[in-house]
């Protein structure tokens, strides 16, 4: 570790004072113009987190997803490509707070971190870190690898504009490949479409049933997947990206992005109604850095339709469960879906009656999803905004693979379940959340059911639903247990919300902190339209003069 002096001089260059931090549901994540002091200390963390991995390699984002250009933000990503153990956001969040207070403060904090974690700073370790492209993500950047410089063992690969999800898969690479294996975004390209082409060569289908939209956010997925998708010849004249302008800051989640269309209802800019009414047109909309992604169309009548992160579970869930059957390992493999209170009430209910699925629920956060799903064989975890994923456990591995071994008939059906069983663990970003990815493996379903958009829309009917963000003096006041379905605090609210909620049919509704961005969100839904729109505001309202 670095001597005082050096130390001394590299904090007054990085740090202020004043700002207390938080980390938050995806990370910290503020104004850009207050993180330089976090993103300097985020730098000491993650070698430390590395250091004390014995030398694994960690990963950190540079990026605020979703919100709008002025904020950034930063998150640290384990080993294996998985959100930062919850113990460590506590280190996090001291180190941070005690750097924003004075030098002595944050020199003491950090001795006792590495006291306390018996890190070993002669040892060596690494950090990838990439940024989206926002304007401020250079300097902050800067903070970040001076920060990182404390602990000079540690070396640092800057992978530069990245989206969030191929910064999780090469860390993930960089801890499983051998030493001097290339690493990069070829490789994140070639391991999908390579996954893409077995699906549709052993599934027979040679062109994409849909012509593809793709609302790119004016974020770093734009070029990312233009870049993937001009290396496929299967891709060829089947798609095109909108709202690609990366470049113009501002332009950045702008009337567009999966977080506008899912929580306006409406089609983004620059995708129009009437190109979406036809049966072979679909269309998606990824976020900011490209870890989200929702689907839509236009029903005959010009109407908006929405095929949201739940959809995206239920028609996982279903195809999943297909295959399982086919290929006899119904009661060997054991699947789960997780959601957050977002869920709308349908999905729940289709995935449970209709399915048969075992569905968790838990707080927000793909971190909290994550942490339920790795619990089951087949964990199918989505958001309501898109942010989601499956994942497949060692033993589901094991168990496809040895009857894969065993399985003589490769023209059976269960042996091509088993087969696309497989691929599916290829197709899939197990790390993480993965607009591109997720994109790729829901086409990959419809075409292999051969499904519209409008068929998968009728699965299930959504429960007319709202969604508000209600600005408050201190959102930390609001405090919530079961999930984030109930308040604990302010004293009394929950109460006022219950007896709104029972004035309608089929009426749920919450109220959370965001964990993202300044501001309360209050989600409600209902029987009909009007009134999931006037219990919406009912409880905006209470929220407001609480
Ligand atoms: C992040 C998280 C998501 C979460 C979203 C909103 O998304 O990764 O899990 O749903 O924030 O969180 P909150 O309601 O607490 O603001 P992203 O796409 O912005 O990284």
């Amino acid at each position: 570790m670095l001597e005082t002096e050096a130390l001394k001089s590299l904090y007054e260059k990085h740090c202020k004072h004043g700002f207390q931090y938080i980390y938050g549901t995806a990370g910290f994540r503020y104004k850009a113009d207050v993180l330089d002091t976090v993103m300097f200390t985020t730098g000491v963390l993650a070698g430390l987190r590395s250091l004390y991995l014995n030398g694994q390699t960690v990963g950190v984002m540079v990026t605020a997803s979703h919100n709008p250009p002025e904020d950034n933000g930063v998150k640290i990503v384990e080993p294996r490509g998985e959100m930062l153990e919850q113990s460590w956001e506590k280190y996090a969040t001291e180190l941070a707070n005690c750097a924003s207070q004075s030098y002595s403060s944050f020199e003491t904090k950090l001795q006792e971190l590495v006291v306390t974690l018996k890190v070993d700073t002669k040892k060596s370790g690494g950090i990838v870190v990439a940024r989206d492209s926002r304007e401020s993500g250079p300097h902050l950047v800067s903070a970040f690898k001076a920060g990182a410089q404390v602990l000079p063992t540690v070396k640092i690969i800057d992978y530069g504009i990245l989206t969030t999800p191929q910064l999780h898969f090469l860390t993930s690479k960089t801890n499983e490949l051998p030493e001097g294996a290339e690493i990069g975004e070829q490789l994140y390209y070639q391991e999908l479409l390579s996954a893409w082409d077995q699906v549709t060569d052993l599934c027979g289908i040679k062109s994409l049933p849909f012509h593809l939209q793709i609302d790119a956010a004016n974020g770093i997925g734009g070029p990312k997947v233009m870049e993937m998708l001009s290396q496929s010849d299967f891709f060829s004249g089947a798609y095109e990206v909108v709202n690609a302008d990366w470049q113009t800051y501002a332009a950045l989640n702008h009337l567009c992005g999966a977080d506008f269309v899912k929580t306006n209802q409406k089609l983004p800019h620059g995708i129009s109604s009437s190109g979406n009414q036809a049966a072979n047109q679909i269309s998606c909309s990824f976020d900011g850095d490209a870890d989200r992604i929702v689907f839509y169309y236009c029903d005959a009548m010009g109407h908006f339709r929405l095929l949201d992160g739940d959809k995206m579970a239920t028609l996982f869930a279903k195809f999943f469960q297909d295959l399982l059957h086919q290929a006899g390992l119904q009661d060997a493999i054991e699947m789960v879906a997780v959601q957050t209170a977002y869920a709308n009430g349908s999905s729940t209910h289709h995935l449970e009656k209709v399915l048969g699925a075992t569905v968790k629920c838990t707080s927000t956060g793909v971190k909290h999803l994550h942490h339920e799903a790795v619990k089951s064989d087949i964990g199918i975890y989505f958001e309501a905004n898109g942010h989601g994923t499956v994942i497949f456990s060692t033993k589901f591995v094991d168990t496809v693979n040895q009857r894969l071994a065993a399985s003589t008939q490769d023209i059976s059906k269960s042996h091509k379940a088993l087969q696309l069983l497989k691929l599916f663990t290829k197709l899939i970003n197990q790390t993480v959340g993965d607009a591109i990815s997720d994109m790729l493996a829901v086409l990959a379903v419809l075409s292999i059911l051969n499904w519209t958009p409008q068929k998968w829309d009728q699965e299930y009917t959504d429960l007319p639903n709202r969604l508000l963000k209600v600005s408050v003096p201190d959102r930390t006041l609001f405090k919530t247990t079961n999930a984030e379905r109930q308040l604990v605090s302010p004293a009394g609210l929950q109460q006022k919300i219950d007896v709104l909620v029972s004035k309608f049919d089929k009426a749920r509704s919450f109220v959370r902190a965001s964990g993202t961005e300044d501001a309360v969100r209050v989600y409600a839904e209902a029987a009909s339209r009007a009134q999931a729109d006037s219990l919406a505001s009912m409880v905006g309202t209470i929220v407001e003069n609480s």
